[in-house]
């Protein structure tokens, strides 16, 4: 088009030809505007698109995610300083210690006992194995509770006090957003300060 319009010597047709493509360029040049437009847009949303795939993929492959796992594989550590002694912890994902979703367990042994506390998050406790007795209340009443068996579910909204109890080895997972902590309503109860 460019090249036609400059090797054209009458000056009519140039005139013509420039009269056409003044009319055409800036319809022209508004259809390249809107090409480039488009294809950028194209191109960022593609290159958007790349990097969600590339940094999700890298992400999950890299840190994020785990391989799926049966019971008997997962890695089992002391539970944390702030739960009564002689519990196992496993952090299934996320990081419990930090913002955000993570999905937790805890093996406990027959009797264990966890004193009246709360949570600054909403505590979400699904029965793995076991039985888990839980109840509402300032202090732990074993009087006072609900048996959840394997497959049960309980959640304790957030700062609403609770206390829970087992009277077999029991499993359960906790999920929540983080951080998760453990606020006892008799700090006295509180193993990590407890000496
Ligand atoms: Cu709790």
């Amino acid at each position: 088009m460019i090249n036609a319009t400059v090797t054209i010597p009458k000056q009519a047709d140039y005139s013509v030809t420039a009269a056409a493509s003044e009319l055409a360029s800036p319809a022209q040049s508004r259809a390249q505007t809107g090409a480039l437009k488009s294809w950028k847009d194209t191109m960022s949303s593609r290159l958007a698109l790349m990097a969600f795939v590339i940094l999700g993929a890298s992400g999950a492959l890299a840190d994020d995610m785990k391989m799926p796992m049966n019971g008997k594989d997962i890695k089992w550590g002391p539970a944390p300083p702030f739960f009564p002694k002689g519990a196992e912890f496993a952090v299934l994902s996320g990081d419990p210690g930090k913002d955000g979703l993570y999905v937790v367990r805890l093996k406990m042994p027959a009797g264990y006992r966890i004193p009246a506390h709360n949570h600054p998050t909403t505590e979400n406790v699904t029965v793995v194995s076991g039985n888990f007795h839980i109840g509402m209340g300032d202090s732990l009443d074993e009087k006072k509770g609900i048996e959840l068996t394997s497959g049960g579910y309980g959640e304790a909204p957030a700062k609403m006090n609770h206390y829970a109890w087992v009277t077999s080895p029991t499993i359960v997972q906790v999920h929540g957003q983080g951080p998760f902590a453990i606020t006892y309503v008799n700090p006295a109860d509180d193993p990590s300060t407890r000496k």
